[in-house]
This record gives structure tokens, sequence and C-alpha cells, in this order.
């Protein structure tokens, strides 16, 4: 299957700027070289336009989610994009940008589908405009496509055929008290860094796995990079410590390849190039891009 790239130059749904700089940053670490060295077509279709903060007010949303009418804008365009690439029978490669951009995906990939989602992350990202501390969409898309509170108004926003049951987030270690309780009263599958910790990366992921494709036509991967310890990627604006190291990190992506008749999306959010160090984080999000579409050392 082609595995068509689709770049998303968004840092309106984060505080910390340079993000947008993350789709540049990850082809120059060699993207398209490193994905030719798997048994695929690539093509890569550019980067959407995404307007730049200093022409927007943040405060124009009419809710507390700064930019809600911008975010609304690039994710209708992008669904429309995944959409378009699945429908050709591509498989949409989505590089972020902040993770709002998820809002897009989610509802492309979930257009003519029934799908599932794992979702790799430090953070739970399932606020809403009345529980964010921040006021930044990127902690928001999981509760968005999924229509939870305010998102129930916003149609463009929900993913419509993805269900809570198929949902499953793997590396937690920062959640706010709203998004706990909002996980613990939803069917929403979560899974810690403790988890990780007692049960090993490979357990853990393969039952994710299992939680998001029981009963679907197919998944999306969503990878924060922020998921990773800092100490391997620096370069992301809200980075936790106590994350998955590199190793563990191919291990999870590699059983995101062997899922493969699955797979319907992927995308690698969050790489900031102005806080990475020579470009790292862009390497290893590249990397950990190809081993989940099936690189391999032999
Ligand atoms: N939960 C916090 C922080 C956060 C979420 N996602 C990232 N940071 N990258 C919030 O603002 O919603
Ligand atoms: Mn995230
Ligand atoms: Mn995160």
């Amino acid at each position: 299957m082609t595995i068509r790239t689709i770049g998303v130059p968004m840092d309106l749904g984060a505080d910390r700027r340079g993000v947008d700089m993350g789709p540049s940053a990850i082809r120059y670490a060699g993207l398209s070289a490193t994905l030719d060295d798997i048994d695929r077509s690539t093509i890569d279709r550019g980067d959407l336009t995404v307007p730049h903060a200093e022409e927007r007010d943040p405060e124009r949303a009419a809710t507390n989610a700064k930019y809600l009418p911008e975010v609304e804008g690039i994710c209708t365009r992008l669904a429309d994009e995944v959409d378009d690439t699945l429908a050709d029978g591509a498989l949409p490669l989505v590089l972020g940008g902040d993770h709002s951009i998820a809002i897009g995906t989610l509802a492309g990939a979930a257009r003519d589908a029934e799908i599932g989602a794992v979702w790799f992350d430090a953070h739970s990202d399932i606020n809403t405009p009345a529980t964010t501390p921040s006021g930044n969409v990127h902690g928001m898309p999981l509760a968005a496509a999924l229509g939870l509170g305010e998102f129930a108004d916003t149609p463009w926003a929900n993913a419509p055929n993805l269900s809570e049951e198929n949902v499953a987030l793997v590396g937690l270690r920062s959640v706010d008290e709203p998004e706990r309780e909002r996980i613990r009263d939803s069917d929403v599958t979560a899974y810690t860094m403790s988890d990780i910790d007692e049960r090993g990366v490979v357990d853990v992921t393969e039952e994710a796995l299992a939680v998001a494709t029981d009963g679907v036509d197919g998944i999306h991967v969503s990878l924060d990079m922020d998921w990773l310890d800092p100490s391997h990627a620096p370069g992301v604006g809200t980075p936790v410590r106590g994350g998955v190291t590199y190793r563990e990190a191919h291990s999870a992506m590699e059983l995101v390849a062997d899922h493969d008749d699955a797979l319907r999306s992927l995308e690698v959010v969050e790489v900031n190039p102005i806080l990475d160090s020579h470009n790292e984080t862009a390497e290893l999000a590249t990397e950990l891009a190809a081993s989940a579409l099936g690189k391999r050392v032999l």
C-alpha cells in the first residue's frame, strides 16, 4: 500500500512555538529515504497551509479553547485529505504540528469506516474547553473526536465511527484531575507508565492494539513524541520525565507494523525543532514512523 505523507505545520494548539517546523524537520531527517527502505511506494503530498499565530487572535474563539476557529479550518481540510488518501487506497502518514491536528486525522479516518485508536502519549489529551487548564487545543483532541462535553456541539470535530471501547491510551504520566474523572467515567482504556513498568511495553502495547482493533475496520495510531522520555526526545513542547526508552518505543512501533492489515492511518506529532538538540527528536520520529510502517533490520 502506498504511503502518502501529509504535513500539517500547526502550532496554534500549543503554547510553545516551533512545533510548526516539525514537518520540515522530519523531512530534513531523511523521512523519504528512510521510507524507501520499506517495500512500499511513498509519495509526499506537501504541507497544508496553516495561518501564523501573529495573523490571528487567540481569543476569537467563543469558548476557552484558543484558536478553535483556526483549528476547525485546518482539521476540516486535513480530514478531507485523509479521507481522499484512503479512498485512493493509500495510507496517510500525517506529520505534525501539535496534537490538535489529530482531530482532523481521526475525523477523516473515521468518515467511511469504523475505527479504533491507539494513543501513545505522556498526556491523555481528553480535556474540553470547560476543563482545560491551559486553553490549548492539543490537550483536547481525544475529547473532541469522541464528542465529549461541549464537543457534542461541534460535529466537525467528531470522528463519526470511533467509539470509546476502541480507544487505548498508552504511557500516561501527566493527567489533569478532570481528565482522570473523564477516563474513569468512560469506556476508554488507559495504560500508565506504571503498567509499562510492571508488564513491559510489549504486553501493554499488544493489549492496547487488541482493544483498538476489536470489531472495527481499521485503526489510527497517534504517536506524540512526548511519549518518549525527554532524554531520548528532548525536542517536544511539553516534556514529562519518566517516559519510554528508545528501544521500548521501537518495540511498540514494530508491534503496530505487525497489525499492518488493520493500520489505516499514522500520525507523528509534537516535534519541536527549536527545543531539539541537533534534530535528534525529528530523526527519532522518522525512525519510529518507519518501524510502525514495517521497516526491519533483516
Ligand atoms: N493536560 C494539559 C497539558 C498538555 C496536554 N497535552 C500536552 N500538554 N502536550 C493541557 O493543557 O490540557
Ligand atoms: Mn498529545
Ligand atoms: Mn503529550
